[in-house]
């Protein structure tokens, strides 16, 4: 085995967005575009000659062979040793459990999370920390920077290594071991949680679940942990076969996406609990019996109801959740006299304040929610949280939703994506916004004033670190808000979401449809962003 030296021209399109790079991936197929990512990153990690790393990725098209790629070149590298889940695989939290455990320097993660996979899907690659967590920005800049004057890559020769077998081996002097991808999670949650208490409920034989792998990460892990360890029923879960190209589908844990769940969990054999996870295993969604719900407010149930679990039965030090994300947890935070952290869209916010001990739990709008035992969120960590609130509690999800809404009022709340619109025409949008800001404050649409308008910017108070034009915030009297902003995830033009929430503390009204309730609320955004002229579209894609 030797090393080469291969010359290379830089990319000019390598820098990583919400959550690390994420393009087609014909694009990553390409030659040398993978490579120069990998020694871009490579070159950016200082003394990691001797370290450890972990890698694995969510076993999408092209995951194998990219995996090969990046062990021959962290051979090349001089790493010391490279932790890599059984056939590639590692979903994300499952990654970050490893990093955290093994004392790693940091990790690959390869996923393009909920985006479609397959030869004309997304691929995706992205850094961690020794945190577990997504690399910080100061990090992903210099990767970029530094790709940007790449001009040669070092990766070794030699056979592929075999990834289907347990057990050690080298390239040149790095140790490569093959690890089981789910253990180590599995244990973790086993501390975490109630798992006795879990399995009496799943005993007593009138509580079912069903749960959706989608095709991608999770199957494997929702297999070890409900089935075989809390004896869920064989039955249990659904696509859980991980897929190249997850059986078509969008590996996108909403309404629309996991209709096949929500199908029976809307039918009239419909179990207690369903959840579904995304490509990665880091997203979650929660139903109930005929009963959503919404990503924000499982956020704030979990919180309000953290002591019964073990793992957090000393109660939380704080919360933290993404701006966009409706303000049902600061509800809580308020009553439990908590501090609650409203950070940037991306789970790489959250990082310093977990390191730091300032909260335990955090979440977002986008069906993601974690807490501090991994710097990643976790789609089955959410789903055990559930479950071990449940056995406890035993009532349904929707009546503990809705004894939450009495006790604090209801924040509706709904998310409008319109996909792949013109990118430019989106920056126009989000532009004509920002020059609207200073005479918003003070209008009047209806029964709605703006109390405040400004362009998101988020001082982390760790590190004093500063993060500018993050949203349009549009925020009115009583609690009601719209935000804007562009997605940083899509491979393909530009998303726009559009978040609208309004708050409801009178019990008789919390019963409306979230689009009807926030009805005003959606023509105002209309009226002031003018989405149909810059988009052309007449209505959103998704609505969640
Ligand atoms: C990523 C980030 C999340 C973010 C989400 C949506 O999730 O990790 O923090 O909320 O994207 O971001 P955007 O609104 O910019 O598309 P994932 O699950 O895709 O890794």
């Amino acid at each position: 085995m030797t090393v080469n030296t291969i010359t290379t021209t830089p990319f000019p399109d390598q820098k990583p967005g919400t959550s690390g790079l994420r393009k087609k991936t014909a694009v990553f197929a390409q030659p040398h575009y993978l490579e120069n990512f990998v020694q871009s990153l490579l070159d950016t990690l200082p003394d990691l000659a001797g370290k450890t790393l972990v890698v694995g990725g969510d076993g999408r098209y092209f995951n194998r062979p990219a995996i090969q790629t990046i062990l021959k070149m962290a051979a090349a590298a001089n790493v010391g040793r490279v932790l890599v889940g059984r056939g590639g695989l590692l979903s994300t939290p499952a990654a970050s459990v490893l990093i955290r455990k093994y004392q790693a320097y940091g990790g690959i993660v390869l996923s393009a999370s909920h985006n479609p996979g397959g030869a004309d899907g997304d691929f995706g690659i992205k850094y961690n920390g020794t945190n577990g967590g997504p690399a910080a920005e100061a990090i992903t800049n210099a990767i970029y920077a530094r790709s940007r004057a790449l001009q040669q890559y070092r990766v070794t020769t030699g056979p592929d290594i075999d990834l289907d077998t347990l057990g050690r081996c080298t390239i040149q002097t790095t140790i490569i071991e093959v690890l089981d991808p789910v253990a180590d999670y599995a244990d973790l949650m086993e501390r975490l949680f109630d798992f006795a208490g879990i399995r009496s409920l799943f005993a007593e034989g009138n509580f079912r679940m069903c749960f959706d792998g989608m095709h991608a990460i999770t199957g494997p892990y929702a297999h070890e942990i409900l089935v075989n360890r809390l004896k869920s029923g064989s039955d249990t879960v659904i696509r859980g076969v991980p897929l190249e190209d997850f059986g078509g589908g969008h590996p996108d844990p909403n309404l629309v996406y996991a209709h096949e769940l929500v199908e029976r969990m809307y039918s009239p054999q419909a179990p207690g609990f369903g959840a579904a996870s995304d490509g990665d295993g880091d997203r979650n969604m929660i139903l109930g019996r005929h009963f959503f719900v919404t990503p924000s407010y499982s956020l704030a149930i979990l919180a309000a109801n953290a002591r019964l679990v073990p793992g957090y039965k000393h109660g939380l030090r704080g919360i933290a959740r993404s701006m966009p994300t409706s303000c049902a947890p600061d509800r809580v935070a308020a009553v439990l006299g908590i501090d609650c952290y409203e950070t940037p869209t991306g789970w790489k916010y959250f990082g310093n304040l977990l390191d730091a001990g300032k909260v335990t739990l955090c979440g977002e709008e986008s069906f993601g929610t974690g807490s501090d035992h991994v710097r990643e969120k976790d789609g089955l960590w959410a789903v055990l949280f559930w479950l071990n609130i449940l056995a406890v509690r035993r009532q349904s999800v929707e009546s503990i939703v809705r004894e939450h809404w009495r006790t604090y009022g209801r924040n509706y709340y709904s998310r409008h994506d319109y996909e792949e619109v013109d990118a430019g025409a989106a920056e126009q949008l989000v532009q004509e916004l920002r020059n609207q800001l200073s005479v918003l404050p003070g209008k009047s649409f209806g029964r709605y004033r703006v109390n405040f308008a400004d362009d998101f910017s988020y001082t982390d108070p760790v590190d004093q670190s500063v993060t500018l034009q993050q949203g349009i915030r549009i925020v009115m009297d009583e609690g009601a808000r719209i935000v804007l902003r562009l997605s940083g995830t899509g491979t393909l033009g530009a998303t726009l979401r559009v978040y609208i929430e309004s708050f409801e503390p009178d019990v008789g009204r919390q019963d409306q449809d979230a689009q009807v309730a926030l009805a005003d609320l959606i023509r105002i955004a209309e009226q002031v962003a003018q989405i149909r002229k810059f988009t052309g579209r007449e209505r959103p894609t998704v609505i969640t």
